[in-house]
């Protein structure tokens, strides 16, 4: 090994070290770190300054690329993202992201052998690109983009630098600042995005107001409103298993202290409404049920809870609105917006400004400090998360942040029913087996609950006690299993006594409709 030494008997290395050709690989790594470099020193400044309350908390590059996206994807795409990611669909963005921002990195490496100046050109632009999104994120300042700034700028000294001296190699070792680079890249990224998701302050301010003595008494789960069939979904779903469906790349972290709601738009006096002048209202408990939209026949993109909150037609009595006006916008602290039929907040109903979620401040994730909830309508309709304006208007003049991207204006929840219980595929013993789900016709209540066995007659099932008409109806039928392969099929009749649809329907643009079925096995 030594006698043969590829040095030795290598001409090129006698030559001046400076016109040393940097292998492809060592070039390619030279502009991952760089790429690394940039990502990582961009998010953990955007981290340290969104904390400090410099920036508006959005202002790390990935995920301002990524929400950029998300808001620009057309419909056909989102709902290919999400039937082939499920509710992990802003993951697989994320990691795409990641993956196309590698590749370009990768090869203006490569191109900086070469030619230097046009691979620095090159990832001045990616970083021009990441600054523009930060820039064009709702309640961006012009101070959002000195993160990226930055890192961009430590990006293109590291891939100049790195090039030269993998040129010249000197006593300097390209392969340690390769590491060191990563090194530092790699732990920057992972503290800034942990620190940037987590803001000190918002946390304090959640866990403060969740050591306040409840301002409302928790009401009790009705007597017999939960059958508690082994397996099936409780009447109430606790916060952890929530569904949880939004836009946001980073679950905005916001400091209730700081949070406040405008009521502005066709109204007699425009109001704000802090926290603490929210404290002082009467609160008002109720069990709704939420619903997503996009809901598949027998999904899981729905539950109960009980919610606290103030009701939303007080705030806007307070506002007066307009005589034409009939669509309230409400708009969340990262953009996001939904429109809302005027009537739907002012009839009565228990529309919140919700605080709490099953006696808990409510989670980030569910739009902590406060969200609005209102029974009967979908949430992307009615549920605003992080909501900081109401805007009062006309469906004519404005639009919701969905209904451009295909889905309607208005979205009342269509009367659905679900088998929780034997589930399909499972096989179970012949005799005595619960069939087991839930029903739900927010605002109209369930009425009757009725399961077909094949081609059998349709049979109405037990009923929980119904806890209120905003939320789900637990159900349960006591079916005689005889062994061999059945169909088990369910229905719900509201108390308008209109039944629920039959006819399989996508849930674009309104809701899906058809009947929930499922196939088991007696033994
Ligand atoms: N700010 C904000 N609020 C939002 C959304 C969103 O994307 N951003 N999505 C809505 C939709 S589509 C639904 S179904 C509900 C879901 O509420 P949850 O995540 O608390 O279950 O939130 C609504 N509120
Ligand atoms: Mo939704």
């Amino acid at each position: 090994m030594s006698s043969a030494s590829p040095t030795a008997r290598n001409p090129v290395a006698s030559r001046p070290p400076a016109t040393q050709p940097v292998p492809a690989w060592a070039a390619a790594a030279h502009g991952l770190v760089a790429g690394l470099l940039t990502v990582g020193l961009s998010t953990l400044i955007a981290a340290i300054l969104g904390w400090l309350g410099g920036t508006s908390g959005q202002a790390a590059p990935i995920a301002a690329v990524s929400s950029a996206f998300i808001d620009r994807t057309p419909p056909w795409l989102k709902d290919l993202a999400i039937s082939a990611f499920g509710t992990n669909d802003k993951r697989a963005l994320l990691v795409g992201v990641v993956i196309v921002l590698a590749v370009l990195c990768a090869v203006i490496g490569i191109l900086a052998r070469t030619r230097l100046t046009a691979a620095l050109i090159a990832f001045g632009v990616l970083g021009g690109v990441g600054v523009a999104a930060v820039l064009s994120r709702p309640e961006a300042s012009l101070a959002d983009a000195v993160p990226t700034v930055l890192g961009t700028a430590a990006g293109l000294w590291f891939l100049s630098r790195g090039t030269r001296s993998a040129a010249a190699t000197g006593a300097d070792n390209p392969a340690r600042r390769l590491l060191l680079g990563a090194a530092v890249g790699g732990s920057a990224a992972y503290v800034g995005w942990f620190l940037g998701g987590d803001s000190a302050a918002a946390t304090a301010s959640r866990e403060a107001i969740a050591r306040e003595p409840a301002r409302a008494t928790k009401i009790p789960v009705p007597a017999g409103a939960d059958l508690k069939v082994p397996g099936a979904t409780p009447f109430v779903v606790p916060n952890d298993d929530f569904y949880r469906i939004d836009t946001a790349i980073i679950v905005p972290r916001l400091n209730a202290d700081e949070w406040s709601l405008r009521v502005t738009g066709m109204v007699e006096r425009e109001v704000a409404l802090d926290w603490n002048a929210l404290q002082d209202k009467p609160m008002h408990e109720a069990f709704v049920t939420l619903t997503c939209v996009s809901n598949e026949v027998g999904g899981d993109l729905v539950g109960n809870a009980v919610w606290t909150g103030w009701p939303v037609r007080d705030l806007l009595a307070q506002a007066g609105p307009l005589a034409g006006a009939d669509m309230v916008l409400q708009t969340s602290a990262d953009g996001w917006t939904c429109g809302t039929p005027l009537s739907a907040m002012t009839d009565g109903r228990n529309a919140l400004l919700a605080v709490r979620m099953n006696g808990e401040p409510l989670p980030f994730e569910h739009g902590f400090p406060v969200r609005l909830v209102v029974p009967g309508l979908y949430g992307f309709v009615s549920a605003c998360k992080w909501v900081t304006e109401l805007k009062v208007t006309t469906f004519a003049k404005d639009v919701g942040y969905w209904t451009p991207r295909g889905w309607s204006a208005e979205g009342p929840i269509k009367t659905s029913s679900r088998i929780d219980v034997p589930r399909s595929g499972a096989t179970v013993p012949a005799g005595r087996v619960a069939v087991a789900g839930v029903a739900w016709a927010q605002h109209r209540g369930i009425a009757e609950v009725e399961v077909q066995v094949d081609d059998g007659p349709w049979t109405p099932a037990r009923l929980a006690a119904d806890a209120s008409i905003d939320s789900w109806r637990q159900w349960v039928l006591d079916w005689d299993a005889t062994p061999g392969s059945h169909t088990l099929r369910v229905r719900a009749r509201d108390l308008t006594g209109a039944l629920q649809s039959a006819v399989a329907r996508p849930p674009a643009p309104n809701g899906a409709e058809g009947l929930h079925t499922v196939t088991v096995r007696v033994d």
